[in-house]
């Protein structure tokens, strides 16, 4: 995509206020203070690169900025940290070099994309695949593990963090499975406590859920 007039002034995020991934790296440039504006996607089902910010594997988040065009959360995230005059002690998925906390962002990540696959595969066709009831599963057990395992990895992340992606990332996993009504949080225990702790933070009552008008 073309780096516009716009994307020179401030950086542009091509997303959607309803996505998951979205709110990633929204939540990111709000503690990073990286000034953005968003420009919303407004078909997930368009098959135009164009549509998603130039990305061709027709996904969002896009962050469209004076430096390029960044593809998919985690890369926007580390080119807001670039961009930002604050300096956060940072975590990244590299430095978790633990099984547990290495796992617990795999899995994280891999709970959100398999959400997604969920959500997009009830666009357009009636009943639940063979497919689709196997990635039920594999959501359920990914969030039991999660779930059993979450508050030893916010024992073992640095102490003196800012932020970590782990944590953005499991929040608005958690968060995101409620809102689109994909499964009840409720029930697991360690993950509530997590998200009530986690969401006082300005930045996730300036990133709510939202459908775009
Ligand atoms: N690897 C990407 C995944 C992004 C993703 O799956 N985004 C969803 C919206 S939350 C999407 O584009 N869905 C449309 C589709 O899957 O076709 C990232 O980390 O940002």
């Amino acid at each position: 995509m073309p780096i516009t007039l716009e994307a020179l002034a401030k950086p542009v995020l091509v997303g959607r206020s309803s996505s998951v991934f979205t709110r990633i790296a929204r939540i990111f440039a709000i503690e990073l203070g990286v000034e953005h504006s968003l420009r919303v996607v407004p078909d997930l089902m368009a098959f135009e690169a164009e549509r998603y910010g130039g990305n061709p594997a027709l996904k969002l988040p896009t962050l469209v900025a004076p430096s390029g065009t960044w593809f998919g959360s985690l890369t926007i995230c580390r080119e807001l940290a670039r961009l930002s005059r604050r300096t956060l002690r940072l975590v990244w998925p590299e430095d978790l070099l633990e099984p547990t906390l290495a796992n617990a962002q795999e899995l994280a990540v891999q709970g959100m994309t398999t959400e997604v696959a969920l959500i997009m595969a009830q666009e357009g066709t009636h009943g639940a695949s063979g497919y689709q009831q196997k990635l039920r599963q594999s959501l359920e057990n990914t969030l039991a593990w999660l779930d059993e395992h979450v508050e030893e990895v916010r024992q073992r992340l640095p102490a003196d963090r800012d932020l970590s992606y782990l944590e953005v990332s499991l929040f608005c996993l958690v968060t995101h499975l409620e809102f689109r009504e994909v499964l009840p949080v409720a029930g697991y225990r360690g993950l509530d406590e997590f998200r009530c702790a986690f969401a006082a933070r300005g930045s996730v009552a300036a990133t709510e859920y939202r459908y775009d008008t």
